[in-house]
């Protein structure tokens, strides 16, 4: 039985329900008596105490993690590292319905390679959309470092809306990093390859393998990325890797740095040395720097030309135009963060032991007195080191990337080979502190770090490996997010979250409270285009067409607790498209349906119509249901589809219903309705007593319990109706109808009464 019920029974039974008080076991034992009993320190107890979110506690910040290997993002909340939802990416996602409904498929299909679907990603590095460096709380972008792909989750939703291909990669790994509005999402190559789709042997790597930075043009006001007014610049074949735009005096700016600039190629069936010898010989790689403004403005001048449908610069012109140069960086880096006020850059070289401070007024000096150390072997200008660098600093071994803090020159850095994080001033160039973590970190997270105005409190440690922090599961560990305290001098550990999901390489964190999003969609929504659907369905309009396409039409709708329609009759070999719309307006009222052995499997939350098309091959008797437990009479949320044979012919005969009912039946069930009624008219009087109207939630429960009310209305009038013919088998079943109707009245009349209790409503005269 589920809460719902037992709440409605109790009450039914004259039982009430209340908040009760806190059991013995729990009130006997003594704070001492648990440190004792699991050997917990007072320092355990004020971690303890900064992460511990009572229930019905919210969290400050929410993270949002890239999913790695599984193509999704996980969302969580910040300091209770409480998992709160994961978002179908690359990925189909079953509970969200995600890549099983054909609204969603739609979606997926965007981001097919050549015809072929990829249902995967490797995705890296999320980022949020910004207006004017401050993460806004609308949009999320994520990229695929497998397959070159973009995608953008709608924040008012938490959906996938949109995946891009890149036109020109292979390969890449610098995505997704936004410009200061949300002008552009950057997204850089990184193991070069032809731009063209074809063969090109090894042997010509240097002239026709190629590295690239895309700037995707985002659409404000489409919530989309815009491939025809995107652009990329054609890059040398250096491993691109992360980026990051400028802001403030940087505005207008990107930089990516890369790794083997050697241009190695490996092989070691050829007798080569491999890739990772080669590609680190040279003491420095190549930071590229680009200008995006000043290259928008030559596309928006018509003096780019297209390829591939999206606007290439080559290398020679992005050279003549002055959008291009590179600055020697430590070998092999990794990271690239531009500082929030964008006056510096920061890079660290896996295989150097300091991290690099640029200062972008150097760089822009040297830039405008064409102060050039030389040019690259493909016509690059090269700014000196020296003409660049602000600082170096030695932080650890094997540093990665950095964060900022809400202190001015404050900053985290990733230490991978030494395990721990070192902070650090940059503007003085000195170690602050240094924290050691479990084990090998990668990225690491501080609150609306990426922004221009951090907030410091909190950094998540992003590990790799987790090797002895939770009980072992087999060869495949859990990921490891660890959660510090960064509100003091000393860094502090708190917590441990296994994350069992794929590697997670990057995170971003936001202000709760700067997102705003809805709790159910307007009436027939296509939540993937965010448009009406043209399959929408209204509560009494539900039917089956055969349509003119040949499919045969099903538009349905859900609500508690039945599917319409609940027989659906098709023949075999005909294709059925099943349409649904959750006619529902209650807060977290999703109706799931799965449907036997046709991989069908829909969510379909408050307001969304989704749909679901297939073959019907082969005659049958296929069951179907709702997934989601959402309401005491979920199970009988179910229905057949029945596909006859060809040219099946009925035989004559009714449906013979198992149980006969008589007048005692139905004045049994008739007292049973006048008891629920009184039992609904004391919530009621609850809570037309209290100030409810100061609750939207609470109003919203009322609209929704009114809209009940009404049906029970209907199906009383029906089971009347029956009775005063001497019909008392539709009309017992009628008013086993209107029952269910109060039921789903009175579980939400306790639901707003329980919220009102909790949340302190007034008695009003
Ligand atoms: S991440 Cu992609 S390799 Cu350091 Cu940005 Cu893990
Ligand atoms: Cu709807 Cu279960």
């Amino acid at each position: 039985m589920n809460n719902s019920l037992k709440r409605v029974s109790a009450l039914v039974m004259g039982f009430g329900i209340g908040l009760g008080a806190a059991t013995n076991a729990w009130s006997q034992s003594s704070l001492e008596e648990v440190m004792k009993d699991r050997g917990l320190t007072q320092k355990d107890l004020l971690a303890a105490a900064k992460t511990y979110t009572p229930t019905g506690g919210r969290d400050e910040y929410l993270a949002f993690s890239s999913g790695g290997q599984s193509g999704q993002v996980i969302v969580y909340g910040i300091p209770s590292m409480r998992i709160l939802k994961y978002i179908g990416v690359f990925t189909p996602e079953p509970w969200q319905g995600y890549g099983f409904d054909d609204e969603s498929k739609a979606v997926l299909a965007q981001g097919r390679i050549h015809g072929k679907d990829i249902n995967f990603g490797d995705t890296h590095h999320p980022a949020f959309s910004e207006t004017k460096g401050e993460y806004n709380g609308r949009y999320l972008f994520i990229n695929d470092k497998a397959n070159p792909r973009l995608a953008v989750i709608d924040l008012h939703d938490f959906e996938t809306k949109q995946i891009v291909v890149n036109p020109f990669m292979k390969s890449e790994h610098g995505g997704a990093f936004v410009t200061p509005n949300t002008e552009y999402v950057m997204e850089a190559a990184q193991y070069a390859a032809p731009f063209a789709d074809e063969f090109v042997p090894l042997e010509e790597f240097n002239e026709k393998y190629r590295g690239a930075v895309t700037y995707w043009k985002f659409d404000d006001k489409k919530g989309r990325l815009d491939p025809e007014m995107s652009f990329t610049f054609e890059l040398p074949p250096y491993s691109q890797d992360l980026s990051d735009a400028g802001k403030g005096p940087s505005m207008g700016w990107g930089f990516t740095n890369s790794f083997c600039s050697e241009r190695y190629v490996g092989g070691i069936e050829r007798g080569r040395p491999p890739f990772e010898a080669g590609c680190s010989q040279k003491d420095t790689d190549f930071l590229h720097v680009t200008n995006w403004k000043k290259a928008a403005e030559l596309v928006a001048a018509g003096k780019v030309k297209k390829s591939k449908g999206s606007y290439m610069i080559p290398m020679d012109q992005a050279v003549k135009e002055g959008l291009l140069y590179l600055i020697p960086e430590p070998k092999s880096p990794h990271g690239v963060d531009v500082s929030p006020d964008g006056t510096h850059i920061i890079v660290s070289g896996k295989l150097d032991s300091h991290a690099w401070v640029y200062s972008w007024d150097k760089i822009q000096k040297a830039i405008k007195n064409k102060k050039f150390e030389g040019k690259d072997p493909y016509g690059i200008p090269i700014i000196a080191m020296k003409d660049a660098l602000h600082t170096q600093v030695q932080v650890g071994l094997g540093p990665l990337h950095t964060q900022y803090d809400a202190k001015k020159c404050v900053v985290y850095t990733s230490i991978y080979v030494d395990s721990m994080v070192t902070k650090w001033d940059y503007c003085e160039g000195k170690v602050l502190d240094q924290l050691h973590i479990h084990y090998n970190i990668g990225h690491l997270v501080a609150m609306e770090g990426d922004s221009v105005s951090p907030d410091g409190k909190y950094l998540v440690s992003l590990n790799k490996l987790a090797i002895d922090r939770f009980n072992p599961v087999g060869p495949l560990h859990p990921q490891n997010h660890q959660l510090i305290d960064i509100s003091g001098d000393k860094m502090q550990l708190l917590y441990d979250m296994p994350l069992p999901l794929g590697e997670p390489h990057y995170v971003v964190a936001i202000k709760a409270d700067k997102l705003k999003p809805v709790v159910r969609y307007k009436s027939g929504w296509d939540s993937r285009t965010d448009t009406k659907s043209p399959y929408k369905t209204r509560a009494g309009r539900e039917k089956v067409v055969r349509g003119e396409d040949g499919v045969v039409h099903v538009y349905g709708t859900v609500i508690r607790s039945h599917i319409t329609p609940e027989i659906i009759e098709v023949e075999e070999g005909e294709t059925v498209s099943i349409h649904l719309t959750n006619l529902e307006r209650a807060e977290d009222e999703t109706h799931g349906f799965a449907l036997y052995s046709q991989n069908v499997n829909l969510s379909i939350e408050p307001g969304k119509t989704v749909s679901a098309t297939f073959k019907a091959e082969r005659a049958g008797v296929f069951p179907y249901y709702c997934t989601e437990f959402c309401s005491a009479l979920h199970l009988e949320m179910q229905g057949y589809l029945l596909v006859k044979p060809k040219g099946y012919v009925a035989k004559a005969g009714k449906i013979q219903e198992g149980t006969k009912y008589t007048q005692a039946d139905y004045d049994k069930q008739v007292k049973t309705n006048v008891d629920t009624q009184a039992v609904i008219n004391s919530v009621v009087g609850f809570i037309t007593s209290h100030n409810y109207k100061d609750f939207p939630e609470v109003v919203a429960l009322v609209e929704d319990a009114t809209d009940q009310l009404g049906f029970a209305e209907e199906a009383k009038k029906k089971s009347e109706t029956f009775a005063s013919k001497g019909d008392y088998q539709n009309a017992t079943l009628w008013a086993g109808q209107w029952w269910q109707y109060q039921v789903k009245t009175a579980d939400l009349g306790l639901r707003a009464k329980t919220f009102l209790e909790e949340h302190g409503a007034k008695k009003v005269k």
